[in-house]
């Protein structure tokens, strides 16, 4: 019984453009530490599954329109729908690895006309605050070579543009810039490395609110 009874898991949050490789590596730090016997979890935003989820895909699959505003709304409050899950997880010690978050929330929202930045961050604001936000990084053009948007909402070339800059505008002291543009496996290594002794250092501080 190592392990102390205050030591909570760490929040790691994934965000980057289309292709920098999020959901692979993802994947493969939640092997790394199953391997390591660390406690861990993935979650993924949207999540599709719930109620609220469903209708984020059928706006993203171009089934249905929802009022920009509206959707908005429903992406945070997939968000929160979560949280009570999430804050027991991590409590109980587990770490998380999240695949997009509030970041994501605010950047494509804010890529619409008539969008503010400010607006956009209210619902999200007092969601578990991230420890570690690991931004891939990734140039257009090497994004490109790996291969074609799909057809969901939101896939094109100008309207991620800028979604990049509004990412650009979210950085605060606890991201990581990371170069995306190396092999699978080094950006695996590169990112195991960073996440090994992030949690550790989480271990007895509380978890933060997000912008507020
Ligand atoms: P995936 O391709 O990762 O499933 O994302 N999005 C995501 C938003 O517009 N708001 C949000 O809050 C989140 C989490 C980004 C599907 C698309 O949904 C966008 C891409
Ligand atoms: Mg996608």
């Amino acid at each position: 019984f190592s392990r102390r009874m205050m030591d909570r898991g760490a929040l790691i949050v994934f965000e980057g453009c289309d292709h920098s490789g999020k959901t692979t590596q993802c994947k493969r730090l939640v092997e790394l530490l199953e391997q390591k016997r660390i406690p861990v979890q993935q979650f993924r935003f949207p999540d599709r599954t719930t109620a609220i989820g469903q209708m984020i895909n059928s706006y993203l699959s171009n089934k249905q329109d929802i009022e920009d505003h509206a959707v908005h709304l429903l992406f945070s409050a997939n968000r929160w729908e979560l949280v009570p899950k999430m804050k027991v997880l991590l409590e109980a010690g587990t770490t998380l690895i999240v695949d997009r978050y509030a970041y994501s929330g605010v950047s494509f929202t804010a890529a619409k006309e008539g969008f503010s930045i400010d607006w956009c961050k209210q619902p999200d604001c007092g969601l578990p605050r991230p420890d570690l936000v690991l931004y891939l990084n990734l140039r257009p053009d090497a994004a490109a070579k790996r291969g074609n948007f799909g057809n969901e909402r939101y896939e094109q070339t100008d309207f991620q543009a800028k979604v990049m800059k509004n990412f650009h505008l979210l950085k605060e002291s606890y991201w990581k810039e990371i170069d995306a543009d190396k092999t699978e496996d080094d950006l695996a290594a590169e990112l195991g490395e960073i996440v090994l002794n992030c949690i550790p250092t989480v271990r007895e501080r509380p978890i933060e609110k997000l912008w507020c």
